[in-house]
C-alpha cells in the first residue's frame, strides 16, 4: 500500500515536471528532474539513555518451603484494657510533724472562744451557788450530795464525780465546808487521815497538813481514830472511819 502511494507520488511528480514550459520562452526551459534514489540502510544503534527513576518496592515473594527455621518474634501488640482496682495496701508509717501552728494566745478565734466559755461557766456557777448546790472559794468548789455515808464511800463518791474529799487548807475553805455542814446539820468527814505515826495526820496522798482546826483536846484517838470529822462549829475531831457522815467533796 505504502509502495503504491510512493509510486503514485512519483507519477504525479513526473507528470508535473514533464509538462512543456507553459508561457515561457524555449531557451530558458530546464530539463525534467531525475528520479530520487533508494533510501539508505539503517544506522548503528544509539547510546544507552540515562538510568530511569527507582521503581516501587515489589510485592512480597512467595512463602518459602516448609521445615525452615522459625522467624524472629513479632513486635508487641497494642496495650490491653485497664484491669480492675486492686486491694488497698497496708497503712504506711506516720509522716513527719507538720509546721508549727499559730500560738493560741495570738489566735483571735481561740481567744474569743475562751472568753465566751469563761462567761458561760461564770454564769452557771452563779446559778449553782444561788441555789446552794455549790460553795465556791477561790479556785475551789465544795459540794455535797446530802448523803450520809462512811469514810470509804465518801472517798469513792467524790472521786467518781471527778473530785476529791473536801480538805480545808485555810480558814476561808474551812468556812465554806462549814456552811454546807451547818445547812445539812450533819458532821462531815474531811480528806485527812492519821499517818503511820499515831497522833499525826496527813492528806490522803500522804503530804503534810499545814492548816488545822482541831477542837480542844483533839486529836485524842492515838491510833484508834484514823479519820477526821468537822463539827457543826467548824472544829475538827479525830474519829473512827465507819460512822455515817455528810459526804462533802471539792472540785
Ligand atoms: C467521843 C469521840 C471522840 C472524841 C470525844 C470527845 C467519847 O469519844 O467522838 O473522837 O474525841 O468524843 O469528847
Ligand atoms: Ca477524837
Amino acid at each position: 500500500m505504502r509502495l503504491l502511494s510512493q509510486l503514485l507520488h512519483v507519477a504525479v511528480l513526473v507528470t508535473v515536471f514533464s509538462l512543456p514550459c507553459l508561457g515561457q520562452s524555449v531557451d530558458k526551459c530546464a530539463g525534467a528532474p531525475g528520479i530520487p534514489g533508494t533510501p539508505g540502510s539503517h544506522g548503528l544503534p544509539g547510546r544507552d539513555g540515562r538510568d530511569g527513576m527507582k521503581g516501587n518496592q515489589g510485592p512480597p515473594g512467595p512463602m518459602g518451603p516448609p521445615n525452615g527455621l522459625p522467624g524472629a518474634p513479632g513486635r508487641d501488640g497494642p496495650p490491653g484494657q485497664v484491669g480492675p482496682k486492686g486491694e488497698p495496701g497496708e497503712k504506711g508509717e506516720m509522716g513527719l510533724p507538720g509546721p508549727e501552728g499559730r500560738s493560741a494566745s495570738l489566735d483571735p478565734e481561740v481567744q474569743e472562744a475562751l472568753r465566751s466559755l469563761n462567761q458561760r461557766i461564770f454564769r452557771l456557777e452563779g446559778v449553782l451557788a444561788l441555789k446552794g448546790i455549790i460553795n465556791k472559794v477561790g479556785h475551789k468548789i465544795f459540794a455535797t450530795n446530802a448523803q450520809q455515808v462512811n469514810f470509804e464511800t465518801t472517798l469513792q463518791t467524790c472521786e467518781k464525780s471527778g473530785g476529791s474529799m473536801a480538805k480545808p487548807m485555810n480558814e476561808e475553805e474551812n468556812g465554806a465546808i462549814l456552811d454546807i455542814v451547818k445547812q445539812n446539820n450533819q458532821y462531815a468527814y474531811l480528806g485527812i487521815k492519821e499517818s503511820p505515826i499515831p497522833g499525826e495526820f496527813e492528806y490522803l496522798d500522804g503530804t503534810a497538813v499545814n492548816y488545822t482546826k482541831w477542837r480542844r483536846y483533839e486529836p485524842n484517838g492515838k491510833g484508834a481514830e484514823n479519820c477526821v470529822e468537822m463539827y457543826t462549829d467548824g472544829g475538827w475531831n479525830d474519829k473512827k472511819c465507819n460512822q455515817y457522815r455528810l459526804a462533802v467533796c471539792e472540785f
